[in-house]
């Protein structure tokens, strides 16, 4: 948008007298904050209100992403850039001697997300309103976001994160657009006067969906699209007979959108948890429903304007309830019913991990859901039906959606579905061949592959304002929005000018980080070190445990010999574990007893240090990624289903450490054998293992001396405070077979970790290779994710061509 310096800070200083009644000198941060929220809002609704407008008159197709979790971040400066306006109000409120970069501190960051998962949606709905296509986001206002990360003695504790406390300014509470979505009860059908079937219900528990919608801006265009949130609460009741059983009904109803679920790797049968999933489906579907309804034309052509996207299976009850809904609302015969669900919805699978696989008890659901129950029966046997008379009865057995007294939600999700995809061309790949091989052999169109991406937008361009700048003077701004032209940097991969600069870009943001570690963690970190960063969800697939291994070696490597050639090293960790995650907990505890052990050491003073910083989240992310020299990206083969901070990183110049799982196969396709350090198991390796059984990590101990030692350290007593701990993890790792293949990976590992500490010092060399990877990140881009999504799977519009 056009805005002159002049004309925000009328506008600043008008709408700080409007809100709070006061001048700038007397206003604190706070109310600083709050005002330029408001002010962003007013600035962007017309086009908000257009957009909408817009969609409505030219009857467009719409996509709505259902996702249990979108993992946003703070929002002012995003909101800035993308209405093109950030360096004016930067200059309009320093000359009010107000800070931005204070001033975005103030918002908190909401954390309505686990991981990668919730991340990923928070890219898309900033691509797809950047590539304006037409959709929105449908999900959970949780009151609390993802629990708060404490160390207490190197121990995870888990706080609270009441995000909403202060208000949240970017929100509109919409009770016109409320709805009303029904639990428990009974249901029975009664044929009515034209002599078709209805379903009549009696003491059900009724919650009252209000949804809340934020401006979804997109960058440099003036689309603006909704993520919708919703609230749970009590309806209005005119008579209450029972105060006190009001107040509990209120507060039994309202705790289902109280709080999100901080468990991504384990699937836990929970009945809150069953409700959220319901509860924010049946609204969103009721919703697009009543808004389709405006545009007068028949249920039959709903996939022709809507289709919708189930986000991982959270959401996949979308099934049943689109059938519910045209069935019984609309009278719909199941066939025309059945036709428009499959062709409406789509289905992305994101993890192979069989304990995060959902499955619902059917009497659960028979339970609180009797009617979703009913159709999900049905969809079950008319799938085996018809299944039968094509495939042998094993194979139908092992697709169907219930099963061994179970709803398996996968499976609903794929049959419901006309697409299914992999984040990775790897992972659809394992899904195709392995995990989800029954249901390719039934439904082989339905499958595709769709590779993440990330949104340069926040990543590089907030995140690293130096980098911007200068690959703004080398290429122009093209890339913002076409991303694959950051390609034009590799003319500059021998121009040594481009390369020293690269060099004190990353050195100026190392500093800024040591400084921010400084001051919060007192603790003095060396900026001349590698800054080896590993900052993801913690989980034994991920393999912390083989990093922390490998500080290990180094740690013995320079106390053996002081004077060892080792490039010195900041080992970077960020990771939260789930609350019941108690190996995961305990992984944490023991970097931390490192951490304590080699950071107080005299001896190894600027040579090696950790820092494991606390409640890792995406403000975080946005310091430490461009700070970053190594990028750990170190899975298991065949585990990690795409991977995005992979991404992130190498945008940011760092050099990815990587097994050849998820995106990562795709980065070394990207950036050439010589930029970047793959080692260890292929993924079809660790299936031969899987297949003949023969991996004996008890062999690894016994046989290689290094690894002998570094494990011993776990139980002997060199590690202070974590002796439990130390016990536990030497014994998964040499008793019970170490089931993610560490010690079998640490030697390959560990030799390129020295091919990094040769390469670094050369410095040319080095950042050769970070700009190889800079301008090979642009395919990563959400952008071209969301557009093929938008082409291949929704048949919506996008403003950009796909690649
Ligand atoms: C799973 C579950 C299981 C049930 C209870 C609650 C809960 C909450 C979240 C999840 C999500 C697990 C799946 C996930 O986050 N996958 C990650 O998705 C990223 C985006 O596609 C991908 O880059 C990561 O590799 C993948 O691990």
């Amino acid at each position: 948008m056009d805005l002159s310096k002049r004309k925000f800070k009328e506008d600043f200083k008008k709408m700080l007298t409007e809100v709070y009644s006061m001048d700038i000198s007397e206003s604190e941060s706070t109310e600083q904050f709050f005002t330029l929220g408001n002010l962003l809002r007013s600035y962007s609704s017309k086009n908000w209100s257009r957009t909408n407008q817009q969609y409505i008159e030219k009857q467009k197709k719409q996509a709505y992403y259902f996702s249990m979790e979108f993992l946003l971040g703070r929002m002012l400066k995003s909101n800035l850039l993308n209405l093109g306006i950030l360096d004016t109000v930067r200059n309009g409120l320093q000359d009010f001697g107000i800070d931005l970069e204070q001033l975005i501190t103030i918002e908190p960051d909401p954390g309505l997300g686990n991981g990668g998962l919730g991340r990923l949606a928070a890219c898309f709905i900033d691509s797809m309103a950047t590539s304006e296509i037409p959709a929105h986001g449908n999900g959970i206002r949780f009151k609390y976001g993802l629990f708060k990360q404490k160390f207490v003695n190197g121990y995870q504790v888990e706080l609270p994160e009441n995000w909403l406390q202060n208000g949240n300014v970017w929100e509109t509470r919409k009770m016109h657009a409320a709805v009303t979505v029904r639990f428990y009860g009974k249901v029975w059908l009664e044929q009515n006067a034209a002599g078709v079937l209805e379903p009549h219900y009696s003491d059900t528990q009724d919650v009252l969906a209000v949804p809340y919608d934020s401006a979804v801006i997109g960058y440099d265009n003036s689309t603006v699209n909704t993520l919708r949130l919703w609230s749970a609460e009590i309806p209005p009741k005119d008579d209450i007979t029972d105060y006190w059983s009001y107040i509990h009904q209120r507060n039994q109803i309202e705790s289902i959108s109280e709080v999100l679920y901080p468990d991504d790797s384990n699937y836990e049968g929970r009945l809150l948890r069953l409700k959220q999933e319901y509860f924010f489906v049946s609204a969103g579907i009721q919703s697009i429903l009543r808004h389709y309804k405006k545009m007068h034309l028949h249920m039959n052509h709903l996939a022709e304007k809507v289709a919708i996207h189930i986000n991982d299976t959270h959401p996949a009850l979308c099934v049943p309830e689109l059938m519910r809904l045209l069935l019984d609302e609309e009278h719909m015969d199941w066939d025309h019913a059945w036709n428009v669900t499959v062709n409406v919805m789509s289905y992305t699978n994101h993890t192979i991990m069989s304990e995060a696989l959902e499955k619902w008890p059917i009497d659960m659901i028979r339970s609180l859901l009797p009617r979703i129950d009913q159709i999900i029966c049905e969809i079950d046997r008319r799938f085996t039906m018809k299944m039968s008379t094509l495939f042998e009865s094993a194979l139908v057995e092992r697709t169907r959606i219930v099963e061994g007294g179970n709803v398996k939600m996968a499976h609903l999700a794929i049959i419901g579905s006309h697409s299914v995809n992999g984040v990775a061309q790897l992972h659809t790949t394992i899904l195709k061949e392995k995990v989800l091989h029954d249901f390719f052999l039934i439904y082989p169109s339905k499958f595709n592959n769709k590779t993440n991406g990330i949104a340069q937008r926040r990543w590089l361009m907030l995140a690293n304002e130096p980098l911007r700048d200068l690959i703004q003077r080398k290429i122009g701004n093209e890339w913002e929005t076409t991303p694959t032209e950051l390609n034009m940097l590799k003319a500059f991969r021998d121009d040594k000018d481009t390369l020293h600069e690269l060099a004190q870009i990353k050195q100026l943001n190392k500093e800024r980080f040591a400084e921010y570690i400084k001051q919060t963690m007192n603790l003095e970190i060396n900026t001349d070190a590698i800054f080896d960063v590993q900052i993801k969800r913690l989980h034994a697939y991920k393999r912390q445990l083989l990093n922390l291994l490998h500080i290990l070696s180094l740690y013995f490597k320079i106390k053996d010999d002081p004077q060892a050639d080792i490039q010195p090293r900041v080992f970077i960790f960020g990771a939260k574990a789930a609350p019941s995650y108690t190996y995961a907990k305990q992984i944490i505890k023991l970097i931390n007893s490192v951490a304590d052990l080699i950071n107080q050491d005299r001896e190894l003073e600027n040579k090696l240090k950790i820092v494991f910083v606390e409640n890792y989240g995406v403000s975080l992310a946005e310091k430490i990624i461009p700070a970053a020299d190594v990028s750990e990206q170190i899975s298991l083969a065949s585990k990690e289903a795409s991977g995005t901070s992979n991404m992130k990183l190498m945008l940011n110049g760092a050099i990815t450490l990587a097994t050849l799982d998820g995106a990562n196969v795709e980065i070394r396709d990207r950036v050439g054998d010589q930029n970047i350090m793959i080692f260890g198991l292929r993924e079809n390796e660790v299936y031969q293992y899987y297949r003949d059984g023969s991996y004996h990590s008890r062999n690894y101990y016994e046989r290689n001396p290094v690894l002998h030692r570094i494990l011993d350290a776990l139980i002997d007593g060199t590690i202070p405070g974590a002796e439990a701990e130390g016990h536990s993890i030497f014994d998964s790792l040499v008793q019970y077979g170490d089931e993610y293949f560490v010690l079998r990976d640490f030697d390959s590992y560990a030799a390129v970790q020295e091919r990094i500490d040769h390469l670094y010092r050369d410095t040319l060399k080095w950042q050769r290779m970070a700009l190889i990877n800079i301008a090979g990140a642009g395919i990563f881009s959400s952008d071209y994710t969301v557009q093929q999504y938008a082409s291949q799977i929704w048949d919506v519009s996008s403003k950009v061509h796909p690649l």
